[in-house]
């Protein structure tokens, strides 16, 4: 028996799902950032991040570690393209996806994500320096898929890539970040939202913003947010660092428990 500790709101845990619904593996899910299941997400992984796969004993944590896992324990269809050059560019877009990407529209959707209770203007320099960084992966994205004539990033079939991409490029559009200069992404986008796998994750996440926020009080932690390494290096790098300071002085940052 597979359980996920899950949130129907983390890129990463979107993209786990996303592999599990791909090679059609049942699981139970757990909402594990509710505040009333974090001992649970705690004991199986001390920093208390989703996704954490729990197979009948064997844990694996983080999404990169949970894709190759599944792609040992379920090899059809595999979620690594068949040559070497293109399983470099899988895991090159997967990183890429799961560092910069996610660092870029996390920072600066604390201010209109439900998750998070803020009531503060965002900097508007830092809106401005995500939306241009986004532009740019958004460009080497395009330019990767006209390379290629297959529907996904690595070809005909979806990997890893698409998997890690696709729940932050669902984000973008709240986020001011128009897919219209684009005509290959969107092209890629369209292909991605035939995949029964994807129609699910985005009814999802549709029918969980309902049932988690329009119904009584959020079950989850909105006052302070969980920092961690490429999300702090992507605000120090823009020049954000005093920001952050302000907020630590706040209180308004927590930290993952190392280890
Ligand atoms: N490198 C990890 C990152 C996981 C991660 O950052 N998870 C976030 C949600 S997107 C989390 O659980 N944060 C703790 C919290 O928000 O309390 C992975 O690939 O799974």
């Amino acid at each position: 028996m597979i359980t996920l500790y899950d949130n129907p709101f983390s890129p990463f845990a979107r993209k786990v799902r996303l592999g599990l619904r791909v090679k059609d593996v049942p699981f139970a899910s757990v909402d594990a950032l509710a505040l009333d299941e974090l001992a649970r997400l705690r004991a199986v992984s001390p920093r208390a991040e989703v996704p954490v796969l729990d197979d009948d004993g064997v844990v694996v944590v983080g999404s990169a570690d949970i894709l190759a896992y599944l792609d040992d324990r379920f090899p059809t269809p595999p979620l690594l393209p068949a040559t070497p050059a293109l399983r470099a560019r899988a895991r090159a877009w997967q990183r890429l996806a799961d560092t910069l990407l996610d660092a870029i529209l996390h920072d600066m959707s604390l201010w209109f994500w439900p998750t998070h209770h803020r009531d503060d203007a965002p900097p508007t320099a830092l809106i401005e320096a995500a939306q241009h960084d986004l532009q740019a992966l958004l460009r080497q994205l395009d330019a990767t898929l006209a390379r290629d004539a297959g529907a996904f990033v690595c070809g005909a079939e979806v990997s890893i890539a698409d998997l890690a991409l696709f729940p932050h490029v669902s984000s973008l559009k709240p986020a001011g970040v128009s897919l219209d200069p684009y005509p290959t992404v969107q092209r890629w986008d369209r292909a991605m939202r035939a995949l029964p796998a994807v129609r699910e994750d985005l009814s999802h996440v549709k029918r969980s913003l309902v049932e988690k926020f329009r119904q009584g009080p959020s079950p989850y932690e909105g006052e302070k947010v969980v920092w961690r390494g490429d999300r702090i290096e992507w605000l120090l790098a823009r020049g954000f660092a005093g920001w952050f300071w302000e907020e630590i002085a706040a209180g308004r940052a927590a930290f993952p428990e190392p280890g």
